[in-house]
């Protein structure tokens, strides 16, 4: 299959329809694209020239990545500044800005529940008239102790408000227990809010048919999956990669009109970044792809 290239000027506003994404009138859609790596980090990979060739490569969404910890928001609010700016540069290519609020070792998300509805209150307003920003207000809740209707389901229940108070028509994207894999959970106690998908993340190296499994099971529950994150990798961001793997779960995707963002868009030396070492920010070409960054933007236009 491949897909013709259409960004926000053509599908505007999107609403979560049964459980796929379609736009305001009423056609089909699905995004891909990639996710940056930690905005604390890679700020320089979030940017207009470097966004603008996985839009040439077919990409109509990209993932802001802004890390909760690790010397990311919490302790460094100068990270807002980059992802203003990355999502203000993927915007001006016409391409959808997925706005995650990254938490990780922070394993439950209420734990910084004040800066969260602080952060999404300011950005919602911020973004408030523009139909190409999206929402993911939890990237991988974890941990034995974080369940969803103890830690995961209160938290989307305050701040989804927040967002959409500002911004009444957005799409969000909710985590989901253990690391965004438990969505049939999700999916057996919904939320009640409109336009809310459940994140699934899968690592090709480590998670297979089992998570697949589950994954059938929350659609089968009327649950909109969104694969805001996945990598070629095992669940580390390293080893393999593993390409076989991740064809299975691309065939799957896209059976499934799963939109996705592939982990990561950065010259990190992990086998899961896009770009080798050393690659140039604003001028990167195939030749600094690494396997994985040759396979996924292969697969960015929607040909499988
Ligand atoms: C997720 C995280 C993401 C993480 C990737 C790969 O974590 F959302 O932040 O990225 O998957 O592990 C890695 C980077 C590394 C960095 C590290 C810490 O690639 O460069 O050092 O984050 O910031 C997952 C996903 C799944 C599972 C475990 C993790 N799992 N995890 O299934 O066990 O522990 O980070």
């Amino acid at each position: 299959m491949i897909d013709e290239w259409h960004g926000v000027s053509y599908h505007g506003n999107l609403e979560v329809s049964d459980v796929n994404l379609i736009d305001q009138v009423g056609r089909s859609v699905v995004l891909r694209g990639m996710s940056s790596h930690g905005m604390q980090w890679y700020p320089q990979f979030a940017r207009c020239e470097s966004i603008l060739t996985t839009k040439q490569a077919g990409a109509n969404v990209f993932r802001i990545a802004m890390y909760t910890e690790e010397g990311g928001y919490l302790t460094n609010r100068a990270v807002i500044k980059d992802v203003i700016r990355a999502v203000d540069d993927t915007l001006m290519h016409d391409m959808y800005a997925i706005v995650d609020w990254h938490i990780l070792y922070d394993n439950d998300p209420l734990s910084h529940m004040k800066e969260a509805r602080i952060f999404f209150d300011n950005i919602s307003k911020h973004y408030k008239d523009s139909p190409g920003v999206i929402y993911e207000i939890c990237n991988e809740p974890n941990g034995t102790e974080v369940t969803w209707s103890k830690n995961v389901k209160p938290y989307a229940q305050k701040i989804i408000p927040y967002i959409r108070n500002n911004s009444p028509d957005s799409i969000v994207l909710v985590g989901c227990p253990n690391w965004s894999q438990d969505v049939d959970i999700c999916a057996a106690d919904p939320l009640e809010f409109d336009n809310i998908m459940y994140t699934l993340h899968f690592y090709a190296g480590t998670h297979g048919d089992e998570l697949r499994s589950k994954c059938k099971k929350a659609i089968e529950m009327g649950a909109p999956i969104f694969a805001s994150e996945w990598g070629t990798s095992a669940a580390d961001g390293n080893g393999g990669v593993f390409l076989n793997e991740s064809d299975v779960w691309l065939n799957f995707l896209d059976k499934h009109h799963i939109s996705w963002c592939n982990w990561s868009l950065a010259d990190r030396d992990e086998t899961s970044a896009a770009l080798l070492p050393s690659a140039p920010p604003d001028s990167w070409t195939e030749t600094n792809l690494s396997q994985s960054g040759q396979y996924v933007l292969s697969k960015l236009s929607g040909i499988i």
